[in-house]
């Protein structure tokens, strides 16, 4: 089977709570075009449909729950990262803000992990905590994640406490609300965004060159 006929069976088996199924389709996409790719084309467009059909009432929240914990197991399980060339970079961390959508800061962080980047895991932090910790961490690129609108738009109040401080790290940002509207990242205070986990390496580079 080609790899993107895999996201219709993967996204059934999730919706089932078939957790061998899944598994086994996510191997298989794996196998047909390496785990990054697997999961940025048939993984996270089955989770996309997913969440597309609970907005239509097709899907239950438990439903959508439960595939994102399965695909947050298999995600685990295909990331294996091996050991890099190390790099050295600015001091880097990466966050959720405000909101619980884990999955996309996991990928950004096992994408830069295994580019040979070294970065703190904040988990899921609110906004002044966010703040405090870039502080005493001296942070000067933070990365942060976020799936709600709500979420994005408190990257605004991160970026003007930090500013309040004299900290001006570099932040990129990322997750859907990014997606949709282009515009968003400079609205908020950012300078950089990537459409995908994989693109994060690519923004971080375009900052180091412009330096400070
Ligand atoms: C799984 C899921 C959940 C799970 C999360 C489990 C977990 N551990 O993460 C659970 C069930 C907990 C959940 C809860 C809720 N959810 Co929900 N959920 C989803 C769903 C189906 C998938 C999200 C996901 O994991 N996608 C896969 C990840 C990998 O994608 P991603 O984060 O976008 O990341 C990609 C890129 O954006 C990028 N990226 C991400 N971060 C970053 C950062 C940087 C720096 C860079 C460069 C790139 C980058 O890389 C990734 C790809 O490589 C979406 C549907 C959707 N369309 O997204 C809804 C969705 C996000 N949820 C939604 C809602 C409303 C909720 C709830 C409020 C529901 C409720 N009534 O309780 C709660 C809120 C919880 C909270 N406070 O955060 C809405 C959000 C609407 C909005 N725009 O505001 C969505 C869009 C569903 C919908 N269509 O309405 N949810």
């Amino acid at each position: 089977m080609e790899y993107r006929a895999m996201i219709a069976p993967l996204k059934n088996a999730l919706l089932a709570t078939d957790r061998d199924q899944a598994r086994a389709l996510a191997a298989a996409a794996v196998d047909a075009a390496g785990a990054e790719t697997a999961v940025e084309s048939v993984i996270v467009p089955a989770l996309e449909q997913i969440g597309q059909g609970w907005q239509s009432g097709e899907v239950s929240l438990s439903q959508v729950y439960m595939s994102g914990r399965i695909c947050e197991e298999l995600i685990n399980d295909l990331f294996v990262v091996e050991q890099p060339p190390v790099r050295t970079h600015p001091h880097m961390a990466i966050a959720v803000l405000e909101d619980f959508h884990m999955l996309g800061k996991r990928l950004v962080l096992s994408s830069l992990k295994a580019r040979g980047y070294t970065l703190l895991d904040y988990g899921h932090a609110e906004a002044q905590e966010l703040v405090n910790l870039v502080e005493k961490d001296g942070i000067e690129i933070l990365l942060i994640s976020v799936l709600m609108l709500p979420s994005a738009l408190k990257v605004q109040e991160v970026a003007r406490m930090l500013e309040q401080r004299g900290l001006h790290p570099k932040i990129i940002v990322g997750g859907a609300p990014f997606r949709l509207d282009t515009g968003l990242v400079r609205e908020v205070g950012a300078h950089g965004t990537a459409d995908q986990a994989s693109g994060a390496a690519e923004v971080i580079a375009g900052l180091m060159r412009e330096g400070p």
